[in-house]
């Protein structure tokens, strides 16, 4: 047989579809395929078809084994995790108890993952502990700031509620503050600490949210300006019918009149004639209430305020040694008084002037 002078194709130039999932890959007189990974030729070595790994000795996989075009796939009974060589499976206490596992600290790495909370690193994960103010997520992998304004609409009480995160502030309404170790609004006791304007006469009386003043007894006055009470003026006072009242600041004094002996408020009558035997000389002392008058003997006169006895001419005996009565004689200036006395043993009756010009003489 002649044999021609033949020229080799290249198959794969003139084809793009040959060798799907592979590379084609010519040779003398025709070509052949270069499989990718997870794919193997077709015995004429013309095409790639995919290796079903889970025949073979069950892909590696510990469970279960699922082939797919070019690759595989192992997966783990329900309880069960695959390990991070994608074959093995492990129960949860043995990822707890596998020390082998590389374990990543996400406390560690992220020291803010639990904002709010602390974190807890356990074998292939991690816990938030949240801080008073924040809840743990449902996964417990966040920390939550909880809304207390939203969650007790009355918390502050006498105040607004500003929610803040990991807690909450009261904005008090005047005459409040927040007392330490409380958590709302507390009134303000403006008495104790000093903060108010009440006169310094006044009692100052704590109440929710502010304080009044009270003038005290005594004083008169709105409060925050307090005024003395005239109690004699006002007749206000309990002074004895026998005292004199006496106004004070913030009070009154009493007391007795002359002639009255008492705090006061009590007052009795003084017996002058009891006390003192020696007044109303010529005269009988008569006691009366605030005082004494004397009732004179014969030949004498009260003196104007009643309290003493007077002659009223000096006694006979002084005069020219005569003895007997004497009238009272009312005489012109500037003699302003005279006696006429009588001496009954001897007449005429002599007349004797008292006060005058020695030598005047009537009759
Ligand atoms: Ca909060
Ligand atoms: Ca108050
Ligand atoms: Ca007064
Ligand atoms: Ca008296």
């Amino acid at each position: 047989m002649m044999m021609k002078n033949c020229m080799d194709i290249n198959e794969c130039s003139l084809s793009d579809n040959l060798c799907r999932n592979g590379r084609c890959v010519n040779v003398i007189g025709t070509y052949q395929c270069s499989c990718d990974s997870g794919f193997q030729a077709t015995p004429d070595r013309q095409g790639c078809v995919d290796i079903d790994e889970c025949t073979i000795t069950n892909g590696g996989c510990d469970t279960h084994c699922s082939n797919s075009e070019g690759s595989y796939e192992c997966s783990c009974s329900e309880g069960y995790a695959l390990m991070p060589d994608k074959r093995s499976c492990a129960g949860q206490w043995m990822i707890l108890l596998c020390t082998a596992t590389p374990n990543i600290d996400e406390c560690e790495d992220n020291p803010e993952i639990c904002d709010g909370g602390q974190c807890t690193n356990i074998p292939g994960e991690y816990r938030c502990l949240c801080f008073d103010g924040f809840m743990a997520s449902l996964d417990m992998k966040t920390c939550i700031d909880v809304n207390e304004c939203d969650l007790n609409p009355n918390i502050c009480l006498h105040g607004e509620c500003e929610n803040t995160k990991g807690s909450f502030i009261c904005h008090c309404q005047l005459g409040y503050f927040v007392k330490k170790g409380t958590t709302g609004c507390t009134d303000i006791d403006e008495c104790e600490i000093g903060a108010h304007n009440c006169d310094m006469h006044a009692s100052c009386i704590n109440v929710p949210g502010s304080f009044k003043c009270k003038c005290r007894s005594g004083w008169l006055g709105d409060g925050l300006k307090c005024n003395d009470l005239d109690e004699c003026a006002t007749e206000e006072h309990k002074c004895n019918l026998n005292a004199n009242c006496v106004n004070t600041p913030g009070s009154y004094r009493c007391a007795c009149r002359d002639g009255f002996n008492g705090d006061g408020f009590s007052c009795s009558d003084v017996d002058e004639c009891a006390d003192n035997v020696n007044l109303c000389e010529n005269g009988q002392c008569l006691n009366a209430p605030g005082g004494y008058r004397c009732e004179c003997e014969m030949g004498f006169n009260p003196t104007e305020d009643s309290k003493a006895c007077q002659g009223e001419c000096p006694g006979p005996e002084p005069l020219l040694g005569l003895s007997g009565l004497c009238w009272h004689l009312l005489l012109h200036e500037p003699a302003p008084s005279a006696c006429w006395c009588q001496a009954p043993e001897v007449p005429p009756l002599p007349l004797v002037v008292v006060g005058a010009q020695p030598s005047e003489s009537l009759g």
